[in-house]
């Protein structure tokens, strides 16, 4: 078999994003697209020579195709294996487990995560390291600078590798281990939870619904919850993943999963109610006539951890993303648990999981994980949940009522502006950046304002500073207003405005979030002129 070395271009924008490199499909289908940023995780990296990888994706349009591609460029630049997913697929938790049990160098994971899928939709490449967590700054930056010299990229001449079937074959001097992609992480989750408890829960009579929404969890949730947990047949639903998610958009929130919202508040609905997105790693939790925000969620997790086996001798520390509702830092508190603020993004956590400071993190945009692998995890979130019921064997809304009354309730909501005009938005967030130092002291829409600022990390591990990672604004009584721009869409900007304040009086808690978080909605309209800046009546979308 011949290596060709193709002479190419760098190709502009291959810059990773939030989660890898997202693009819409037909940009990464163009001419040396997908070749030049493989090319360049390779020279960003140390080159692939030697190198064992994991790879497989959410099943998304073009992944197929890609695979056969990535195969050949490890096998051109000497890798020494690829552990791939039978048919490509891999959830993204299931190829960190894999990452890490195996002991690879890194993997691909090929997967715009909740973005749509099909052939005018979205694509993205997602390269992980060692930890099996997401790569951090400084080697998404190697490997963004590593295509802005890219001269030639080097792939083998080959016939298409069958993933159609587990076994081992090889790639010129490769090896290509075709694996089943649910039975390790299937193992990994028996390892976690109590399983004996949770088949008891099912045997009396409780009822799930699991909306898979055509996605890659589709086959982890049957094998796990009907199959190993003794669900009935069908509690799973949408379980057979598809290139297009079904023509869906395979995000878990009440916008995108509106028909399990339907079922979860219609008559004779189901005990509990979950969906989790197109590669696998967010989840969302919904209770029969309660739905819980994932800010909520991450809170009412480490507040009931040490109900769950792995878990049971207490958590070293926990952490969320900076715009994440501050409801976990009241039972961090509680705990006298440390609680970590990093900016948006998994890769964030690596560190801390790594460093052992924090067991549990999580962000509100649906993504809550442990230190079983490095990146978020959907199907695990479920099954932690219902450790937790199994344990208390109340419903979601009495679990919730009680989280409340204890630690009092963080009003909570996000709304994006979806593919905005891209000069628009950022003129949006220059102007309110120039006037942070102006606010703190006024009063709007009847709101004081007691700080505000641009958020920075300074990681407490390795000593790295991210800067510009989000607009905040304190208001009185514990309220907030965070501003910042989308790094994972693909179309204009999108501005998200996170919402937030917070209630402790046990009689006032019956609010609507929207309803509650008006005066705070207001002030922000009213800070930074978003209807008249962006041309947006309302936001697209309220999670
Ligand atoms: C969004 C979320 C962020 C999440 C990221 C990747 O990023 O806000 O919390 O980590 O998506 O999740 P952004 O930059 O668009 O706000 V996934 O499941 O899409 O890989
Ligand atoms: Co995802």
């Amino acid at each position: 078999m011949t290596v060709h070395t193709v002479p190419t271009r760098p190709i502009e924008g291959q810059k990773p994003g939030t989660s890898g490199l997202r693009k819409k499909t037909p940009v990464f289908m163009q001419p040396h697209y997908l070749e030049n940023f493989v090319q360049a995780i390779w020279n960003g990296t140390g080159g692939a020579s030697g190198k064992t990888y994991v790879l497989g994706g959410d099943g998304r349009y073009f992944s197929d195709r890609a695979a056969q591609v990535i195969l050949r460029m490890a096998a051109a630049s000497g890798a020494k294996k690829v552990i791939v997913g039978q048919n490509a697929l891999l959830s993204t938790p299931a190829a960190s487990h894999l990452i890490r049990l195996r002991k690879a160098d890194g993997g691909i994971i090929m997967s715009a995560s909740h973005n749509p899928g099909g052939p005018n939709e979205d694509f993205g490449v997602k390269y992980n390291t060692a930890n099996g967590g997401p790569a951090p700054e400084p080697v998404t930056e190697a490997i963004f600078a590593a295509s802005k010299t890219l001269g030639e990229y080097h792939i083998l001449d080959a016939q298409d590798v069958d993933l159609s079937t587990p076994g081992t074959t090889t790639l010129g001097g490769m090896e290509v281990e075709v694996v089943d992609p649910v039975a390790d992480y299937a193992e990994l989750m028996r390892s976690i939870f109590d399983f004996d408890k949770i088949r008891a829960l099912f045997g009396d009579g409780f009822r799930i619904r699991f909306d898979a929404m055509h996605a890659v969890t589709g086959p982890y949730a049957k094998a796990i919850l009907e199959g190993a947990l003794g669900a009935p047949a069908g509690s799973v639903v949408n379980a057979v993943p598809s290139p297009d998610f079904g023509g869906g958009h395979p995000d878990p929130n009440p916008i995108w999963a509106k028909d399990l919202m339907d079922v979860m508040f219609g008559a004779d609905a189901p005990d509990f109610g979950a969906a989790s997105d197109g590669d696998g790693d967010r989840n969302m939790i919904v209770g029969r006539n309660c739905y819980v925000t994932p800010s909520d969620s991450l809170a009412v997790l480490a507040a009931n951890a040490t109900l769950v086996p792995a878990y049971a001798k207490g958590l070293k520390g926990v952490a969320r993303s900076m715009p994440t509702s501050r409801a976990l830092d009241r039972v961090a508190e509680s705990l006298g648990l440390a609680c970590c603020e990093t900016p948006t993004g998994w890769k964030f956590f690596g560190n801390l999981l790594d460093a052992d400071r924090a067991t549990l993190c999580g962000e509100e945009s649906a993504g809550t994980g442990s230190d079983h692998v490095r990146e978020k995890d959907g199907l695990w979130a479920v099954l932690f949940w219902l450790n937790v019921l199994a344990e208390r064997r109340q419903s979601v809304a009495e679990v919730m009522a009680d989280h409340w009354a204890k630690f009092g309730r963080n009003y909570y909501s996000r709304h994006d502006y979806e593919a905005v005009d891209a000069g628009a938005a950022s003129e949006l967030m220059e102007a309110l950046r120039a006037r942070l130092s102006e606010l703190p002291g006024q009063t709007i829409a009847g709101l004081r304002i007691e700080a505000a600022d641009e958020f920075a990390y300074d990681d407490p591990v390795d000593g790295s500073r991210t800067e510009r990672q989000g607009l905040r604004i304190m208001t009185q009584g514990g309220g907030r207003i965070v501003m910042r721009l989308s790094g994972t869409g693909t179309e204009g900007a999108t501005l998200r405005v996170y919402l937030e304040r917070v209630e402790t009086d046990p009689a006032r808690m019956k609010d609507d979030p929207q309803a509650a978080l008006a005066p705070i909605i207001t002030a922000a309209e009213e800070i930074a002129g978003i209807r008249a800046r962006t041309g947006r009546p309302r936001p697209d979308v309220i999670t």
